[in-house]
């Protein structure tokens, strides 16, 4: 699994785990410890039961890809590594392109490499809605893409990428279309993670203001847990394919507030304050998913629906505010 220890990486390890798999994550060298996400998970390597094992490689070097996959010769490859902020793919298209794009295509030619030397693997890609844009909804697996961001158009690039290796190589590669999709382990600059983070600090009277952008804009954002199983049934059919996972619900920023300040008995509007610097060059406005498909053929649908998700994120946090209020109350400073 590339990106594991990201948001999905770790609710996806915790699934295959409990299908008892053995789980090989890519890790990339960073100054500071990047596994707190796999900590309730890791065992140490010198323990004769640890199932979940991590090496170093990054998808900027190919080399590291070639030597994972020689060395754990997996029945099945999990893509999930990105640089993921749409806002900053405007800062670092270069970047985001080289990672996101360019990385998927080392990734494909190293996997073609090898299963032409040994067993077949099967690959997940992680596509993104981000890749439809403007496109009119309700978006399907037929809907055109039009991104507008550097991080929707190097998606996009990954996804036909994939495409053509499954085609012209016949390679057992399956694009999951994802919508947005949050949990309490969502990163903290994503803004359903950001305003939950920020209401339960101004709650506990830790923070006064948050400063947020584009209020309007409208997502279709389900759990981050059900939609690591999708991935995972991608892989158990007979023919790869591609599949949009969503809930088909749309719901404003604005309203995501609504819901998160409701719960906790606050009025946002004395908090919440609009900086321009989190708008986008180019907005996109509404997505809204259309999952029959993955319905019908993996007989998959979400479990948790926009409420509930809103109201874990917000316990999680209001819980992180109060240990937080606690540590402060007995004198040790926060960093
Ligand atoms: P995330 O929390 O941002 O995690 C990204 C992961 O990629 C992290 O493990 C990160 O490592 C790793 N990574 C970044 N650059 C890398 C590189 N050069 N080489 C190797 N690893 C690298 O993202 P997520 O929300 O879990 O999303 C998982 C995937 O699904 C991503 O590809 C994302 O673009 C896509 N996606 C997400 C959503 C969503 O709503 N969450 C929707 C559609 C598609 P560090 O921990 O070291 O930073
Ligand atoms: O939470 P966001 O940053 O997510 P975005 O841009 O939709 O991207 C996420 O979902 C994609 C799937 O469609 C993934 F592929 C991608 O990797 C990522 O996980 O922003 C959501 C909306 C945007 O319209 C943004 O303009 O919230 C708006 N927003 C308003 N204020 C903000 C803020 N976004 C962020 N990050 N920070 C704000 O202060």
């Amino acid at each position: 699994m590339t990106g594991i220890t990201g948001q999905d990486g770790c609710y996806l390890t915790e699934f295959l785990l409990g299908q008892h798999y053995e789980v090989h994550g890519l890790v990339r060298r960073s100054s500071s410890f990047n596994t707190a996400r796999l900590n309730h998970l890791y065992r140490d390597v010198h323990d004769p039961s640890a199932n979940l094992i991590l090496h170093h490689g990054d998808l900027l070097d190919g080399s590291s890809l070639r030597r994972v996959l020689s060395t754990v010769e997996p029945v099945e490859v999990y893509n999930l590594a990105a640089q993921s902020h749409v806002r900053i793919s405007f800062e670092e298209p270069e970047y985001t392109a080289d990672v996101v794009a360019t990385g998927t295509l080392r990734l494909l030619e190293a996997m073609r490499d090898y299963s032409s030397l040994s067993k077949p693997m099967r690959l997940y890609q992680a596509s993104s809605s981000e890749m439809f844009g403007c496109a009119p909804s309700p978006q399907n697996e037929v809907t055109p893409f039009h991104p507008r961001s550097p991080y929707g158009v190097a998606k996009a690039a990954a996804h036909f990428q994939c495409v053509n290796y499954r085609e012209a190589y016949g390679m057992f590669i399956c694009c999951g279309i994802l919508f947005n999709h949050e949990s309490p382990q969502r990163g903290e600059t994503f803004v359903t993670r950001k305003i939950t983070r920020a209401l339960t600090r101004i709650k506990l009277g830790l923070q006064e203001h948050v400063y947020l952008g584009n209020l309007e804009a409208r997502r279709d954002w389900g759990f981050a847990g059900d939609y690591v199983e999708a991935m995972w049934l991608m892989l158990q059919q007979s023919e790869p394919d591609d599949f949009v996972i969503a809930t088909g619900q749309s719901f404003s920023v604005r309203d995501f507030l609504d819901e998160a300040a409701c719960q906790l008995g606050l009025d946002w509007g004395p908090h919440v304050k609009i900086d321009s610097r989190y708008f986008r060059p180019a907005e996109v406005d509404f997505l809204q998913g259309d999952a029959s498909k993955a319905r019908r053929v993996l007989g998959w649908s979400p479990k948790v629906g926009f409420q509930q998700l809103v109201g874990m994120m917000v316990e999680r946090d209001l819980e992180l505010a109060r240990q937080e209020a606690t540590l402060i109350g007995a004198g040790h400073a926060v960093s």
